[in-house]
């Protein structure tokens, strides 16, 4: 097990489109297995591989009290989401000390291959909703902070290169 180096906003590698995996081989299971390392590490809920600099696609996602209930979904889509939208606070292991509002489908439904390459499909809603569209949107190279407006960005790009000097 090995704990993985989360990239952060504004790193442009974190605006690469993840490819899909071509086979649930066990270079794929032992990157399943780091970034749940590297996502409880980080005391967070979810992690798209492109957090980690890994360019295809697969999210974990842990949401339960006792973090022992990962979720793995390989090659995910969402194939229907809700006309309903609610408006919650997001953060993101990528963007730290940020927190802020943003709206999302109250429901989706999701297609994906579990850790052995088995299809499923999974109707979300509530947090795991969420936080299944906020890894997508990593998966695509979007970051939760493109939804605000330019002037929060820019903020939050000066607050995040300062911290990164700061901690360098
Ligand atoms: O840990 C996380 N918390 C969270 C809270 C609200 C909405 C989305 C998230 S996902 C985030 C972990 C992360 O950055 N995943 O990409
Ligand atoms: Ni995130």
């Amino acid at each position: 097990m090995a704990l993985l180096n989360i990239l952060h906003y504004p790193d442009p590698r974190l605006h690469t489109r993840a490819k899909p995996v071509a086979q649930v081989d066990d270079r794929i299971r032992t990157l399943i297995a780091d970034m749940g390392e590297t996502m409880y590490a980080a005391h967070g809920i979810g992690l798209a591989a492109t957090q980690v600099n890994v360019h295809e696609r697969l999210v974990v996602i842990d949401l339960s009290e006792e973090k022992n209930q990962l979720q793995v979904f390989i090659n995910p889509t969402i194939i229907a989401r809700s006309d309903e939208q609610a408006i919650g606070e997001e953060g993101c292991l990528s963007v730290p000390l940020v927190y802020d509002n943003v709206s999302r489908a109250t429901q989706v439904t999701v297609q994906a291959l579990d850790g052995n390459g088995k299809p499923f499909t999974l109707e979300a809603d509530g947090l795991l909703a969420v936080c299944l569209q906020h890894e997508l949107d990593h998966l695509e190279g979007k970051v939760f902070v493109e939804y605000l407006s330019a002037l929060k960005q820019n903020r939050i790009r000066t607050k995040l290169k300062k911290l990164e000097k700061r901690t360098m």
